[in-house]
């Protein structure tokens, strides 16, 4: 179920109140994206969250096999973070990754198709959920070891530096990783060469079942960036501005040579880890008040507020997303399934 109040709902409460404001008051995003950028970012975060609503819907109708884990709730950050990027800058993804790939260009019709294990998907239905990956549009692929993908980063970034590659990459991982080895060794590394790299830390307050508090010796994880010596950064995740600017910042940063940053978004996933969460850790109360901090709910409001959109372009945004993702699940159903003989093709590269 979706909790996004309808659009006509948001317009109306904003016709009320507060009349269009402008000039530099407006948030950062209002100020630097033109708004044709700010209505694709609106599209995006809703692709992602009807992509996910259609997967979970596919996988109680038995569509999908195995487990998925849903980001819904987490829009701002990966669309926020994604904005400023290149086709040629590249990311690395994690377990709960379908944001990031669309974020970065994706076609759903694709994804879903991995997700029914069929032919057509991204990588030819061998992978799945947890391992789709879009080269050709700088996705380095989701992984399904927490922390996997920093490295893997650090690695694409050097390799950037020595050609002499204008290009950035992206790090995402969640605040589970943050206590790994490879989080500490990856961003040591990026530091002392100065690589043109950007973690992102989705701190969705939780690792499976056991919370930031418990887990983290600091309050905000942005803070062991000084043992690394490059800026730490926290921000709103779900303000898709906040999280703008602090990549917009930290992109810029690398692209000039100056190295790494750490950028923390506090945020919050409305599903539980898995398909076989049961949250029993967290409260109804917890999740209902994370709930009414939607980060697309807020992005409407403030794209109605400073006139960026109307109710009825929201209406139309909605609907051409509800084709896009209908025409997916379409495409995906009618894919033809991999040969058994050829299940071991396509899993290795040399
Ligand atoms: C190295 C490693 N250890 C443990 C696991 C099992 N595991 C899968 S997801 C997860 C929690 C990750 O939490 P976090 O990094 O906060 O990401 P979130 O699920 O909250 O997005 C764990 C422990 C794993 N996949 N890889
Ligand atoms: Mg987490």
């Amino acid at each position: 179920m979706s909790a996004i109040p309808r659009s006509s709902e948001v317009a109306d409460a904003a016709s009320q109140g507060v009349a269009p404001r402008g000039g530099d008051n407006r948030p950062f995003a209002f100020r630097h994206f033109p708004a044709e950028v700010l209505r694709d970012a609106l599209r995006q975060m809703h692709l992602i969250r009807r992509f996910e609503e259609g997967a979970e819907e596919s996988y109680m109708r038995g569509l999908i096999h195995g487990t998925m884990h849903l980001s819904i709730g987490q829009e701002a950050s990966a669309v926020g973070v994604c904005l400023p990027l290149t086709e040629t800058d590249q990311i690395t993804s994690t377990h709960r990754g379908h944001g990031h790939c669309i974020a970065k260009g994706a076609e759903v019709g694709k994804m879903f198709a991995e997700f029914f294990g069929k032919e057509t998907g991204y990588c030819r239905g061998r992978g799945g959920s947890m391992h789709i990956a879009d080269v050709a549009k700088g996705n380095l692929g989701a992984n399904g070891i927490v922390g996997g993908g920093l490295p893997i980063a650090v690695g694409a970034a050097l390799s950037m530096k020595m050609q002499r590659r204008p290009d950035v990459v992206v790090s995402f991982f969640g605040d589970g990783a943050n206590n790994e080895g490879a989080f500490h060794e990856a961003l040591n590394m990026a530091s002392i060469w100065k690589l043109p790299v950007v973690f992102v830390c989705e701190n969705n307050k939780y690792g499976m079942s056991v919370s930031t508090e418990r887990s983290t010796a600091v309050k905000n994880i942005a803070e062991r960036a000084v043992a690394y010596a490059m800026p730490g950064v926290t921000v709103d995740g779900n303000s898709l501005s906040d999280v703008s600017e602090a990549s917009v910042t930290a992109i810029e940063r690398a692209r000039r040579g100056e190295g790494p940053t750490l950028i923390e978004c506090k945020t919050y996933r409305h599903r539980g880890h898995s398909k076989s969460d049961r949250n029993r850790y967290r409260t109804k109360e917890e999740i209902d008040d994370w709930i009414s901090k939607d980060p697309i709910g807020r992005f409407e409001a403030e794209m109605l507020e400073y006139g960026v959109v109307n109710a009825a372009a929201i209406d139309e945004i909605r609907a051409g997303v509800e084709r896009e993702i209908a025409e997916g699940i379409e495409f995906a159903r009618n894919s033809p399934s991999p040969d058994p003989s050829e299940a071991t093709r396509f899993v290795y590269t040399a």
